[in-house]
């Protein structure tokens, strides 16, 4: 018992080691919409963008519409596949400009159908909302810089290193191009540093099932109950 008590007071000193490096890294980078066009007829179109060093795996993802201040889902395709490190994926209408066509990765009219008062979310796996452009639940082209989410072509900033679900903040991360400037497609400007996809952040859970609760328990702690 006490060779084990030895080996976990060392994973614990490990961990928290660890967990004191990963503090002081760059800020979280995952998925995120690098750009978004609402233009002309079935010109639309989001390019998700990879800021991580290495790919992430798409499944379980899902781009989705909230149309018209709806809170449940209006549209949605199920991304599948590798988004490469640096990479952008391209999901756009099938009718769109030919340019568009050319670059998209992925053609989807269920969700590349917004006009401009529509929430387009990325979700993770569980559902989470990874990242959004608007705000679901609400109707209304949103403001954005010097212009708003309808009949215009939406820059991410190069510093944004995540997709957020608060759009007071996603709002604040965008440069507006005029209506069908496709200027920026298929390419993502970046500035930020991101390591691998595994700096995602991450809570650690011991489970402590002595009286059916659970509790993080500190070394000493871990220790005593390994010789319980
Ligand atoms: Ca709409
Ligand atoms: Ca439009
Ligand atoms: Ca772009």
């Amino acid at each position: 018992m006490k060779q084990l008590r030895f080996v976990a007071r060392q994973w614990f000193v490990g961990l928290f080691a660890l967990t004191a490096a990963a503090s002081v890294q760059a800020q979280y980078c995952g998925l995120f919409f690098s750009e978004y066009a609402e233009g002309s007829a079935s010109n639309k179109y989001v390019e998700i963008y990879n800021p991580t060093d290495q790919g992430i795996a798409l499944d379980g993802y899902t781009a989705a519409l909230y149309s018209n201040g709806s809170v449940t889902l209006s549209g949605s395709y199920a991304l599948s596949g590798t988004l490469g490190a640096g990479e952008v994926l391209v999901v756009a209408n099938t009718g769109a400009d030919a340019t568009i066509l050319a670059a998209a990765d992925v053609l989807s009219n269920s969700f590349a159908n917004w006009n401009g008062n529509d929430a387009v979310a990325l979700l993770d796996p569980q559902g989470n909302v990874v990242d959004v452009v608007g705000e679901i639940g609400t109707d209304s082209p949103w403001p954005v810089a010097d212009g708003d989410t309808q009949n215009n072509t939406l820059v991410r900033a190069a510093s944004v290193t995540a997709g957020t679900a608060d759009w007071s903040t996603g709002a604040t991360q965008w440069t507006v191009l005029p209506s069908n400037d496709w200027s920026d497609l298929d390419a993502h400007t970046f500035s930020g540093s991101c390591g691998a996809a595994s700096d995602e952040p991450f809570t650690l859970r011991i489970f402590h099932n002595n009286d059916g609760e659970s509790a993080l328990l500190d070394v000493d702690h871990f220790a005593a109950v390994l010789d319980a």
